[in-house]
C-alpha cells in the first residue's frame, strides 16, 4: 500500500488530522507566547455560563482626542509590530523622579463600564475619537488545567486591547462579542486592563459614515474574565428540523489540544441523553427524537434546560424548540402560519437617553413592545446585546436581528465586506441558538446596483452556509412607478434571494401626505411572504393640533390609521415592524423645539409617554391577534381613548 493511498483511508486521515492539529496548536500556542498577540478566533459561546469575575464597574479613561496614546508625533503606531510591547497609554509607573510620563490612570476620571461615553459626561455627548479605559484587577490563581478568556460584549467601533502592558489584538465592529485567551498572562494581583477604543466614522466602515442614530462610543457592554478547561465546549447549535417526525439535529464544537472526545447533551424534562463521539477536530454532531416536547411559541415560551458536557466541561443552556420556514406566501411557526405584529427598536434607554445595556433595560424596551400587543419585534440596524434575545426568548417575542450594512457602503472593498461578514459570523454565532431570532437581516436601505447585489448575495450565502435554520431578508426600498406616483413597485434583484421580501415605505411622512395612502397600489411581484420593516412618521409627544400639522400626535396617528389599511392590501402582507417604539436620538434631527437632536418617530415620547399612535397600533393588533372571524371585517380604524 502506498504512503497515499492510506492516507485516503478515514482513519489514516483522522490520525493525520489529529497529529497536525497537536502540532498546529503547538505552534499557535508558541506564537501567541512568544509575540504576545492572542489568536482570536471565534469567541466561546455563553459567557455567563462560564464567567469567573465581572470587569464591569468604574473605569479610569484618559481622553485622547489626537490619538496621541497610539501614534506619536510622526504618525508611527507605538503597537506596531516591531514594539509588540504596545502602545503610550499602558499604566507605567514613573519609575524616578526624573522619569517622563505624561499621563496617569490613577487619577484620571472614571466612566461605567457596560455604558457609552456619550450619556456619562455632557463633554463627551459628541464626541467621536479615542478614550482609553483602563481596570485594574486581582485574580487568585488559576488552576494548570484551565484557559482564561477576557471577554468583551461589544465596544464601538474599534477596540485595542493591552493586558500588563502587552497587546492582545485588536477587534472592528461596534456591536459583536470578542474575546482574547489570557491563559498564562494573569498576575494574582494588580493585573492592568487597558483598551484603547475609538468611535470614528470611516467611510469603508459598516455602519459607514452616514446612519439616523448616535455614534455611542466606548465599552458599551459587559466585560468579564472567563475560564473553561484546556480542552472546552466552544460553540453548539441544537435545532428543531421541520416536518411531524420533531427531530433536532446538532453539533457541539469542542476547541483544545485533545478535541477526539465524547461529548454528552441532556434535556432532563424530556428524557433526552445523547452521547456522541466527537471526530478529530472537536466536532460532535448529534440527532434525537423530542418526544413529548412542549414548542417554543410567542403564545407559549417553553425553555428546557439542557445541559452540554464533555470530560471535565459542563454548560448549562435554556433553549427553546421551534420551527420557522415559508410555504408560498406563508411564514409558518411549527408549521402554523403567524403574522408578525411587530415594532422596530434602537438599542436605547430613551429615559437615561444612551444605549440600553442592562437586562433591566432589555426588559423595559421588550415589555412596551409587549404591552402594544406585539409578537415580533425587529432589532434595528446593529446586533443588540445578548440580553435582548435571551429576555425575547423568555417573553416570547419573535426576532429580526440585522447587521449595520446600512444605506451606502463601500461595495467594491472587500475589506468592507470581510467586515460586515465577520460581524454578520460573531451576531450569529452568539445567538445561534436562541428560539426568539426568525430572521437575519443583511441589510437596511441599500441602493440597487450590481456591486451593492454581489455583495448582499454573498452574504446571504454566508448567513445559509452558517445557519441553515433561520430565514434570510433585508430591509429594501420602494419605487414609484415613473408612469403613476401612486402606482408603488418593489423589485429588487435582492429578493430572488432572500425568503421573505421586506422593505420601508413612508407614504405619508416623505412621500405626500396620510390621505395619499388610499390611492396606493402595490407591485410586489414575489411569490413570498411580505415584511414591512419600516413606516412612520414623527411627532413630539404632547404637541397637538390637527391631523395635517406635522409634527403633532395628531399627524402621527393619522398617518397610522391610514397607512394599516394601505398595507393589508399586499396580498402576501405577513406582518410589520413600524418605525419605532421609542423616540431616539440622531444628529441628523436638527429642528429646534420639536426634534433637538431625538427623531421623534417613536409611539413613546423620550419621558416614557406613549403617544396616540401607540393606542391605534395597539388596537391594529389586537384585532390581528383574535382568532379570524369567517368573514373578515373590513378594517375600521379609530382613536382609542387615552386610559
Ligand atoms: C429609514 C431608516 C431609518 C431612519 C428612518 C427615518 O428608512 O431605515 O434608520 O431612522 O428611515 O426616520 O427616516
Amino acid at each position: 500500500m502506498t504512503l497515499r493511498s492510506s492516507f485516503d483511508s478515514r482513519a489514516g486521515r483522522d490520525c493525520l488530522h489529529a497529529l497536525m492539529k497537536h502540532l498546529l496548536f503547538g505552534v499557535i500556542f508558541a506564537l501567541v507566547s512568544c509575540t504576545g498577540l492572542a489568536a482570536m478566533e471565534a469567541p466561546l459561546m455563553n459567557v455567563a455560563a462560564r464567567q469567573v469575575l465581572s470587569l464591569n464597574g468604574r473605569w479610569n479613561v484618559i481622553v485622547d482626542p489626537y490619538d496621541n496614546g497610539f501614534v506619536n508625533y510622526r504618525l508611527d503606531r507605538y503597537d506596531a509590530e516591531t514594539q509588540p510591547t504596545g502602545g503610550y497609554f499602558l499604566d507605567r509607573k514613573p519609575s524616578s523622579p526624573s522619569d517622563l510620563v505624561e499621563y496617569d490612570f490613577e487619577h484620571s476620571p472614571v466612566l461605567n463600564v457596560p455604558g457609552d461615553w456619550n450619556s456619562q459626561d455632557e463633554k463627551l455627548f459628541y464626541y467621536e475619537s479615542t478614550v482609553w479605559y483602563r481596570r485594574k484587577f486581582d485574580v487568585s490563581p488559576r488552576s494548570a488545567a484551565t484557559r482564561q478568556f477576557i471577554s468583551f460584549g461589544a465596544a464601538n467601533y474599534e477596540a485595542d486591547v493591552y493586558l500588563n502592558g502587552r497587546k492582545l489584538g485588536r477587534h472592528t465592529g461596534g456591536f459583536t462579542p470578542f474575546q482574547f485567551e489570557v491563559t498564562g498572562k494573569l498576575h494574582a494581583t494588580g493585573n492592568s486592563l487597558v483598551v484603547r477604543v475609538n468611535n470614528q466614522r470611516r467611510a469603508d466602515g459598516v455602519p459607514t459614515v452616514n446612519t439616523d442614530w448616535w455614534n455611542y462610543g466606548g465599552l458599551t457592554r459587559d466585560v468579564a474574565l472567563l475560564e473553561a478547561p484546556v480542552t472546552c465546549i466552544r460553540d453548539y447549535a441544537l435545532r428543531l428540523q421541520p416536518g411531524p417526525e420533531r427531530r433536532v439535529r446538532g453539533y457541539v464544537q469542542l476547541d483544545g489540544p485533545d478535541s477526539a472526545r465524547i461529548v454528552k447533551v441532556e434535556i432532563p424534562a424530556l428524557q433526552v441523553t445523547v452521547e456522541t463521539a466527537a471526530n478529530p477536530s472537536g466536532r460532535a454532531e448529534f440527532e434525537f427524537a423530542l418526544n413529548g416536547a412542549e414548542l417554543w411559541s410567542p403564545e407559549h415560551p417553553r425553555l428546557y434546560d439542557v445541559a452540554i458536557s464533555s470530560a471535565g466541561d459542563h454548560i448549562a443552556e435554556k433553549i427553546g424548540f421551534r420551527t420557522i420556514e415559508t410555504k408560498g406566501t406563508d411564514i409558518l411557526l411549527n408549521g402554523k402560519p403567524v403574522f408578525l405584529r411587530g415594532i422596530s427598536l434602537h438599542e436605547e434607554n430613551p429615559l437615561r437617553g444612551g444605549r440600553a445595556t442592562t437586562p433591566e433595560d432589555a426588559r423595559q424596551l421588550l415589555g412596551w413592545a409587549r404591552e402594544l400587543g406585539c409578537n415580533y419585534v425587529r432589532l434595528a440596524h446593529y446586533p443588540h446585546n445578548e440580553y435582548m434575545a435571551r429576555i425575547a426568548d423568555e417573553l416570547g417575542l419573535l426576532i429580526w436581528a440585522e447587521v449595520p450594512v446600512y444605506w451606502t457602503i463601500h461595495w467594491d472593498d472587500p475589506g468592507t465586506y470581510t467586515n460586515a461578514e465577520n460581524q454578520l459570523t460573531e451576531l450569529i454565532t452568539r445567538d445561534r441558538n436562541r428560539a426568539s431570532i426568525i430572521i437575519w437581516s443583511m441589510a437596511n436601505e441599500t441602493p440597487i446596483s450590481p456591486a451593492r447585489t454581489a455583495f448582499l448575495t454573498k452574504l446571504v450565502a454566508h448567513a445559509r452556509s452558517l445557519d441553515p435554520s433561520r430565514l434570510i431578508s433585508a430591509a429594501m426600498e420602494v419605487h414609484a412607478d415613473p408612469a403613476d406616483a401612486n402606482i408603488k413597485i418593489v423589485e429588487d434583484p435582492l429578493a430572488e434571494v432572500t425568503d421573505v421580501v421586506s422593505f420601508n415605505q413612508y407614504v405619508g411622512w416623505y412621500v405626500g401626505l396620510p390621505d395619499d395612502c388610499a390611492k396606493v397600489r402595490w407591485v410586489v411581484p414575489y411569490k413570498k411572504p411580505v415584511l414591512i420593516s419600516e413606516f412612520g412618521g414623527d411627532a413630539l409627544q404632547g404637541l397637538h393640533g390637527d391631523r395635517l400639522t406635522r409634527f403633532t400626535e395628531e399627524f402621527q396617528a393619522d398617518l397610522y390609521r391610514k397607512t394599516l389599511p394601505m398595507l393589508e392590501k399586499i396580498p402576501q402582507l405577513r406582518g410589520m415592524t413600524p418605525w419605532i417604539l421609542c423616540d431616539f436620538r440622531s444628529p441628523r434631527r436638527v429642528l429646534p423645539a420639536i426634534q433637538d437632536g431625538w427623531n421623534r418617530k417613536g409611539l413613546i415620547g423620550e419621558n416614557g409617554t406613549r403617544k396616540q399612535a401607540f393606542y391605534i397600533l395597539q388596537e391594529f393588533y389586537a384585532r390581528k391577534a383574535a382568532p379570524s372571524p369567517r368573514v373578515a371585517k373590513p378594517v375600521e380604524l379609530g382613536l382609542v381613548p387615552r386610559p
